[in-house]
């Protein structure tokens, strides 16, 4: 859908209520469920009255758009959304979201800050944390959001590990962030060297030694945010104008504003054009317009229900809600395959080897579209619909079979029936003359083509019905004495028990070939199921050497600075990795790879036996050395599957 068209403003999307609760606005989300493109969600947070809307403005291309507020009043209230089609990748649309000024002293609950944030973090791709000045102590202090996510977002939907951070699992699908500083009016240099904004960004995100309460207390959003978002991008912005004009910054041509702040404001879109990602969520799952707006309702609901938003309870949600698209999308994907065929289809074989065909491609639509279809519910019921179908599908066929086969024989046999009502048969040799007719007339329906399986039976219906008039011709016949009328009678006996026999092996053979259709479509079903969850083993892999990776160069850089011992990684098939931080996680690592029965233990420990070294602290790396063989050795001796990487 055009965005453009359908939105020309802004929405509100999330509204704090009065009494502390969140409300979606309907309106929004019927916008959301109509974009099917893949979305780029790009939010802006910070405290109020820092600029924010004006700066998603410029994102959306427009002057005006998001509203902005001259006075010292907290201006924007909730999460407010702009869908506009994305300026660069063409397949895209771009969601703004401009929040809340956080810290309003103004607010009446203060709680809303938190969960503005949080909403703000599950719902984008690329998180933007707006502030004025530089990138001092209190603005950082005024991030303290970051440091509280792991009380209002939880990652799994069970009882977490006990003592395990789960903070890694955060990071492989949190949003990038980025960080924008607003009449910045310093000069980018340390020590006299000229420094870029990302590396001032660095150097004020450096933690210190924790040697007492302070240096904790300084720590604390810093290790947050590198905890979180293990990317960061600084951008930093002169004043636009002169502070006079800066109330009317909406209606101000280009040539008022200054340059370098026209500069800085063209390098942050073109970046965030370029590099803000699609949205994703955790197992990759590629987020468009309608499971946005699932997200949206999702953690709204949550929350106004006093739980926690879970990413595994939404991944779930999405899943319920996409499981049963890819049902009907597949099932109309078959039926559409089906109508192709030409019914009557002459033998069984031939509906079922196309059932077999369609079958698989409709397969292919489901297992693209579906995730985490726990115990396979929605193949089933694909499986079972499909099943249905395809018996329905041989119904018509028989019907239609039986159908034209029948208007055939009213047709063919008609002068056989006008000759017995004239009593061309009524005289001496008239049975002979019937069975002679009656064999031309068998012989021209045969040579009638596409009649279909049924063609056969009916025929013999047909006949059947027609007995009881042939037994009088037979009968009246005074050409034929007691003995051939005998005989005759005899003779068509067999010949009718002979073609109900031929029937009956008709009917097995039939229940065979469905017998091996169905052992053929479940062979399909496992083809098709295993394929797709190879994939999504490789998939959960990468995500978690991602998570792993963004982790280890979070502690690799910092390691003294890290809170977590270690992280443990328990994966279905019996593989688990151990990152090891300290001493006294090594005691725990150990327990854990007893319980796991850790068979191999693959061993990257020297280069952080290197930074101990480095920092004088010789003796505790050789200790943890020797803890580390002793690990070894013990895990070796134990037979299991699983595996752990101890850093
Ligand atoms: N000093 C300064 N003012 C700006 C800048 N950008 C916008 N403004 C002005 O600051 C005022 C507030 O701008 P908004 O964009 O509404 O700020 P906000 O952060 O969205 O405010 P809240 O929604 O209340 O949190 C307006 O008068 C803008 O014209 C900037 O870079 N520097
Ligand atoms: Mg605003």
């Amino acid at each position: 859908m055009a965005t453009k068209e359908i939105m020309p403003d802004p929405i509100c999307l999330i509204e704090n209520l009065s009494n502390g609760q969140l409300a979606v606005n309907p309106k929004a989300l019927a916008i959301l469920s109509g974009i099917s493109q893949r979305v780029v969600v790009v939010t802006i947070v910070g405290p109020y009255r820092t600029g924010k809307s004006y700066l998603m403005n410029q994102l959306a291309g427009q002057k005006k758009g998001f509203s902005l507020g001259s006075t010292v009043q907290a201006h924007t209230k909730g999460i407010w959304m702009w869908c506009v089609p994305h300026p660069t990748k063409k397949d895209h649309t771009l969601v703004l979201l401009d929040t809340e000024g956080l810290g309003d002293v103004e607010k009446g609950n203060p709680k809303n800050d938190s969960w503005n944030f949080a909403l703000a973090v599950l719902l984008s791709s690329t998180l933007v944390y707006n502030s004025m000045g530089t990138i001092n102590q209190q603005a950082m202090d005024q991030l303290h959001y970051v440091s509280e996510l792991t009380k209002h977002i939880r990652t799994r939907a069970g009882p977490s590990l006990d003592g395990v951070d789960d903070s890694a699992e955060f990071v492989s699908f949190f949003p990038d962030f980025v960080w924008t500083v607003r009449d910045f009016t310093l000069e980018l240099n340390l020590d006299g060297h000229p420094i870029t904004e990302d590396e001032y960004l660095e150097n004020a995100l450096q933690l210190k030694r924790e040697t007492d309460e302070e240096a904790k207390l300084f720590n604390l959003p810093r290790r947050g945010i590198r905890q979180f978002f293990p990317t960061h991008k600084c951008f930093v912005f002169v004043p636009p104008t002169n502070w006079k004009k800066l109330k009317k910054l909406e209606e101000l041509q280009e040539s008022d504003l200054e340059t370098e702040f026209l500069e800085q404001e063209e390098r942050f879109c073109s970046y965030i054009f370029q590099y803000a990602k699609t949205k994703t969520t955790q197992g990759d799952i590629v987020i468009n317009g309608t499971r946005l707006e699932s997200l949206v309702v999702t953690y709204v609901e949550t929350i106004s229900s006093g739980g926690l938003p879970c990413m595994e309870n939404v991944v779930l949600v999405l899943a319920e809600i996409e499981n049963s698209a890819a049902v009907k999308k597949a099932l109309a994907c078959y039926e559409k395959l089906m109508s192709q065929l030409r019914f009557p289809t002459n033998t069984l074989q031939e509906l079922l080897d196309f059932h077999a065909v369609s079958e698989s491609k409709a397969l292919e639509v489901f297992m693209e579209s579906c995730f985490k279809d726990e115990g396979q519910k929605f193949q089933k019921e694909l499986g079972n619909q499909l099943l249905e179908r395809m018996n329905d599908f041989c119904k018509k066929n028989e019907k239609m079979s039986t159908d034209h086969s029948w208007v055939l024989i009213q047709k063919i046999f008609q002068p056989l029936e006008e000759a017995v009502m004239k009593g061309t048969f009524s005289k001496p040799g008239g049975y002979t003359l019937f069975l002679q007719m009656k064999q031309k007339l068998k012989k021209k329906y045969n040579q009638e083509p596409d009649k279909g399986l049924q063609a056969e039976e009916t025929l013999l219906k047909y006949l059947r019905s027609k007995e009881d008039m042939e037994e009088a011709i037979l009968q009246t016949d005074k050409l034929l004495s007691e003995k051939d009328k005998e005989m005759a009678v005899e003779k068509a006996k067999s010949k009718t028990a002979e073609q109900e026999a031929k029937l009956l092996q008709k009917v097995r053979e039939k229940n065979q070939q469905m017998l091996e259709q169905k052992e053929k479509s479940y062979q399909e079903h496992v083809r098709q199921l295993t394929r797709k969850m190879e994939e999504e083993w490789q998939h959960m892999l990468a995500e978690q050497e991602k998570a792993i990776s963004l982790k280890l160069k979070v502690n690799i850089d910092h390691p003294q600075s890290s809170n977590w011992p270690f992280f443990l990684f328990p994966v279905e098939g019996g593989l688990s990795w151990f990152v090891v931080r300290d001493l006294g996680a090594i005691l725990q690592c150990f327990t854990y790879a007893l319980v796991i029965s850790a068979s191999q233990i693959l061993f990257s420990f020297p280069q952080e036996q290197t930074k101990l070294v480095q920092e004088g602290l010789h003796n505790e790396s050789k200790q943890i050395q020797v803890q580390i063989h002793c690990l070894q050795s013990n895990c070796r001796s134990s037979s299991s599957k699983s595996s752990c990487i101890i850093i």
